[in-house]
């Protein structure tokens, strides 16, 4: 990582329809990371926003029958809309159509122009609108994309792009940085792509009019991916390349991406960088595809899952928590009712939100709802609290790599000893026989459930800032500077009635 910021996209998503729960979920997993970075100190930059060209979203304006700027405005702002209620805190939204980005894709074109990269040709061959992609001859399957997706004939003139001419730098470049594509069996599929070859890759089209017009020749647009993945330097301030924010913020540390348009990330986005002189991203992380009960999410089979009513139904934290621990990330998952409700009850309401309703539900019955004081702790007590400390090192290496689960895994572990601790230590029949070890115990199990709560912000923001709104840790005093023993819970100080914070679902409501 470089310094003390951190950049994170999320892919700008087509308006050609409404947000689902596959959009929700890359835009979830990057406010995971935004969040844990700027709670670990970081300043941080996190992007989302919308991809607005090209001929799928013109043909969707179309059917519509509105004109492509009222359709965009409308379904931007969809998506847009859709961003407080999953409480993402997104530092930006890009919109393709807006003039600071248009400005940014002519200043790349013209500097691909500069450097000898790009020339006119006449491009013949198929072309796939739903995946915005050209296809050759021999990659049909069934006289369809590889997607699945139908193919139309095109033949108009085109500038080119010389895509060919990087596959070594290409090659160079993932060999040096290893860590660039994630996970490693999509790193495997990029290499061995751009190592059986590249063609030139058509970066213009000149049969319809909905994109940024190519500079010094109005009878071309650009390619919609072209405009689309330079959205991600746009939004760090190019072509102001001296401008603080883009000094600061590119190159991006991490792309997250759907496993469907790794190629376009990790193939012509850093061609197109390099071929412009531009410093290459960190590394871009593909994750993997969302199945609802088994099937495929298809607007077709009327099974689109819609955010908004999971978050209705279970609640907003419980599916930020679902989706990034029932499912490795780079995997494929498959939604079910019964997971969700599996995971909210059990790992949530249970586990970790009984751990903290039964410890302060009893001081608050027993001592007046008022922090113990602490005797000196036993080796049960201290390692306890050794196993709470532990856990930030061992998260930020999880969250480096963007391995959700584990982290929430090794957070639950510490749920778990928790749990087994309160058990063991027996604190109720502690009230009568020895009040002072019993002050120690649930001192203890405070100190414990404080280290957790800050730890879980990043992935049930406002449930984990109830907890710690219970335990009287101020607003100043959440970030994880504060997981030391020297910000220790302060004895004395009175504690508000606590409720409990994670609810069960019980299938009447
Ligand atoms: O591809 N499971 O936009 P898009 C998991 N505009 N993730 C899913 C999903 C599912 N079933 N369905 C969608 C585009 N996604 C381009 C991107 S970036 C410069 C341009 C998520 O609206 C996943 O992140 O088709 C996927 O990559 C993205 O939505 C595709 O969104």
């Amino acid at each position: 990582m470089t310094g003390s910021r951190y950049y994170i996209t999320t892919p700008i998503y087509y308006v050609n329809d409404v947000p689902h729960i596959g959009h929700a979920y890359t835009t979830l997993a990057c406010d995971a990371m935004a969040r844990f970075m700027r709670l670990d100190g970081h300043e941080v930059l996190f992007l989302t926003g919308t991809d607005e060209h090209g001929q799928k979203v013109e043909k969707a304006a179309a059917k519509a029958g509105l004109e492509p700027q009222i359709f965009t405005e409308r379904l931007s702002r969809l998506f847009r809309d859709l961003l407080p209620s999953l409480n993402v805190s997104n530092d930006d939204f890009i919109r393709t159509t807006e003039f600071r980005h248009i400005q940014s894709v002519q200043e790349v074109w013209r500097r691909l122009v500069k450097n000898g990269n790009i020339y006119l040709g006449q491009y013949a061959g198929w072309y796939s609108v739903r995946d915005e992609a050209y296809f050759s001859e021999n990659e049909l399957v069934d006289g369809m994309a590889p997607t699945g997706a139908p193919v139309e004939w095109v033949e108009e003139p085109s500038y080119f792009f010389n895509l060919s001419k990087w596959q070594e730098p290409l090659l160079r470049y993932y060999e040096e940085n290893p860590d660039f594509i994630a996970p490693r069996s999509r790193r495997n599929e990029v290499v061995s792509f751009v190592s059986g070859g590249l063609h030139d890759l058509s970066v213009s089209r000149t049969s319809f009019k909905w994109g940024v017009p190519v500079p010094n020749d109005d009878d071309h647009i650009m390619y919609v991916w072209l405009d689309a993945l330079t959205n991600y330097i746009t939004a760090a301030g190019f072509p102001d390349c001296a401008s603080e924010t883009y000094t600061k913020f590119w190159p991006a540390n991490l792309h997250v991406v759907g496993k469907d348009i790794v190629r376009f990330h990790a193939v012509y986005w850093p061609a197109f960088l390099m071929a412009a002189d531009l410093p290459l991203p960190e590394r871009v992380f593909a994750h993997g595809w969302w199945t609802n009960e088994g099937k495929k999410i298809s607007k077709s089979l009327g099974n689109v899952i819609d955010p908004l009513e999971l978050i209705e139904t279970f609640g907003l934290d419980q599916v930020r928590y679902f989706l990034l621990r029932e499912v490795p990330f780079g995997n494929d998952g498959d939604f079910s009712r019964s997971a969700m409700i599996g995971r909210m009850n059990n790992d949530l309401a249970n586990d970790f939100g009984n751990l903290s309703q039964r410890v302060l539900g009893f001081v608050a019955k027993n001592m007046g709802g008022v922090i113990p004081t602490p005797g000196n702790f036993t080796n049960d007590d201290a390692a306890l609290l050794d196993a709470a400390e532990r856990l930030l090192s061992r998260l930020r290496d999880e969250y480096q790599s963007q391995a959700f689960n584990r982290a929430l895994e090794t957070v639950w572990n510490v749920v778990g000893a928790a749990n087994r601790y309160i058990d063991e230590q027996a604190p109720w029949a502690l009230r009568k026989t020895d009040p002072e070890r019993m002050s120690t115990v649930l001192y203890t199990l405070m100190e414990t459930i404080r280290y957790l709560a800050i730890l879980m912000q990043p992935i049930v923001p406002t449930s984990a800032g109830r907890m710690l709104d219970q335990l009287g840790v101020g607003i100043g005093a959440r970030d994880f500077r504060c997981l030391t023993e020297a910000h220790r819970l302060s004895p004395g100080i009175k504690l508000t009635k606590p409720t409990p914070v994670f609810p069960k679902y019980t299938e009447t409501k």
